[in-house]
């Protein structure tokens, strides 16, 4: 019958995790990944779950459009670093109740937990992205990048800044955050209020800077939700090596605007034009 290691989304879904361990991104417990399954990773996975399922666990937020779908999860206070040795202690699969304000766990965490700390913040951000993009946004992940944080400690938070900023930087960055970036003021982490925001930003942006701790990302698949943090992070890296070499001062030898809308024709994408000037 084999094991739901031979499951290509939970191969996926561990590999995501080394990657960002690979980067330096998961000191400690920082840091989570959730993944929306479709129906045929379900039927598959169904067969590895628990007899007995967990309680229901009522969250502080619900949405409508998440009633009855199953979530991989990264468990709460553990270290990305361990998904790879030990996932069934370390992460889980969650279903969500037929009303959309409740979990349960259905495999996984196998040492007791519950789903990560800030499972508010994914499940608001999956409502929002699963209504933007009509159901393709499936992966949300959260990383400790130190140059993102870094750069909220010197840059006024705004996400016009910052969006201008980052696709500036580094040409291809447009590319693949053509819907901008959006700036959380520091909030505390797991906190509703911090979920609503976030969530709110998401529905409009590609990923969202949360100040002095790291970034928020969406993705319809693995690999594009890792490549935007990474894209992200290396973008926020010239601008923070930038700022440093320029004494501080915002440089002003960058990609113009009329060069981002270049790239934008060349390469057939739209960019968020609330950010162009
Ligand atoms: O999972 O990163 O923001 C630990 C965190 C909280
Ligand atoms: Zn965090």
């Amino acid at each position: 019958m084999g094991t739901i290691f031979n499951e290509r989304v939970i191969e996926d879904f561990m590999l995501m995790c080394k990657k960002g361990v690979d980067q330096g991104w998961h000191e400690r417990n920082g840091g989570n990944l959730s993944y929306r399954m479709t129906k045929d990773d379900v039927e598959y996975c169904a067969r590895f779950f628990k007899k007995h399922p967990g309680e229901w666990v009522e969250m502080p937020v619900s949405a409508n459009n998440l009633k009855g779908e199953f979530f991989i999860v990264t468990g709460s206070g553990k270290f990305l670093e361990n998904v790879n040795t030990e996932p069934q202690n370390n992460i889980a699969i969650v279903e969500i109740n037929q009303t959309g304000n409740s979990y349960r766990i259905v495999w996984g965490l196998d040492q007791g937990g519950k789903p990560t700390s800030e499972f508010p913040t994914h499940f608001l951000t999956h409502s929002a992205r699963k209504m933007a993009t009509d159901g393709d946004n499936r992966v949300i992940y959260h990383a400790h990048t130190p140059y993102v944080v870094a750069l909220t400690n010197v840059l006024p938070l705004e996400s016009e800044l910052f969006t201008r900023m980052l696709w500036k930087s580094a040409t291809e960055c447009c590319l693949f955050c053509p819907g901008g970036v959006g700036v959380v003021p520091w909030m505390v982490p797991g906190s509703t209020e911090i979920a609503e925001c976030t969530s709110d930003l998401l529905s409009k942006y590609d990923a969202a800077i949360w100040a002095f701790h790291g970034a928020f990302v969406t993705g319809k698949d693995f690999d594009s939700a890792f490549g935007l943090m990474q894209t992200i992070e290396k973008s926020a890296m010239v601008a923070t090596i930038t700022l440093a070499a320029n004494a501080g001062k915002m440089p002003n030898q960058t990609i113009t605007d009329d060069q981002l809308r270049e790239m934008a024709k060349a390469y057939n994408i739209r960019l968020n034009e609330d950010f162009l000037k």
